[in-house]
């Protein structure tokens, strides 16, 4: 199964997508976690990366669809994968047409949690308490959630207009949010 979980920052992705993958036994990949790693390892992809992810824009289309591509040429990829915060561009949904086009290979679900923007405020900035993720700011975190609905939703509709979008209530606590994505999950299966 080829998976897309979409969400506004702070809806619940990266919990989320973790769980599905463990569930579905698919690999997962976080655009957002890659990119972090290559920030931590020093290396050219993350130094570029930092600016954008610290100012709250979304790191240029070139750069993230080369790393998705890498995962994607992987032989445990053949069979499905969970992206979890790609596409979020339109470039970037073309560019994934287009590579699981080339690979005979087709998306079979996208899954959109939503969150009030309260909610979403709120677990950033308790996250922000934890683990200090840079872009956990106040102002960035208006900043991201502005590009999502500007970049990111144009995405949502036309994934919608090929029918295999599902929202899903991302409030409440992660099990209950799960138990939504599961069942969504094993209709889509059967
Ligand atoms: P991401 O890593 O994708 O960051 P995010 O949108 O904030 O989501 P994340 O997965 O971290 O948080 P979640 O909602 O799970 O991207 C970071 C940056 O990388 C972007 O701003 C951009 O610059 C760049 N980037 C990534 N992908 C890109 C792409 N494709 N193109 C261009 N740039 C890209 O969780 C948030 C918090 O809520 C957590 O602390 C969690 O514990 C908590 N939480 C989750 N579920 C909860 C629940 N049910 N109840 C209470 N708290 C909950």
């Amino acid at each position: 199964m080829f998976l897309l979980l979409f969400g506004a920052p702070g809806a619940g992705k990266g919990t989320q997508a973790q769980r599905l993958a463990d569930f579905l036994e698919i690999p997962h990949l976080s655009t957002g976690d890659a990119l972090r790693q290559a920030r931590q390892d020093d290396t050219p992809l993350g130094r570029k990366a930092a600016e954008f992810i610290d100012a709250g824009q979304l790191v240029p289309d070139e750069l993230v669809v080369g790393v998705v591509g890498e995962k994607l040429s992987q032989p445990d990829c053949t069979d499905g994968c969970l992206l979890d915060g790609f596409p979020r561009t339109l470039a970037q949904a073309q560019a994934l047409g287009a590579h699981l086009q080339e690979n005979s290979q087709q998306i079979d679900l996208v899954l959109e949690l939503t969150a009030p923007e309260e909610e979403l405020t709120l677990r950033m900035l308790q996250r922000a308490c934890i683990e200090g993720r840079s872009d956990d700011t106040p102002e960035t975190i208006a900043q991201r959630i502005e590009v999502y609905c500007n970049e990111t939703m144009p995405v949502l509709d036309y994934y919608r207009q090929q029918g295999v979008v599902h929202s899903i209530d991302g409030t409440g606590t992660p099990t209950e949010v799960f138990e939504r994505i599961r069942q969504v999950v094993e209709k889509s299966r059967s």
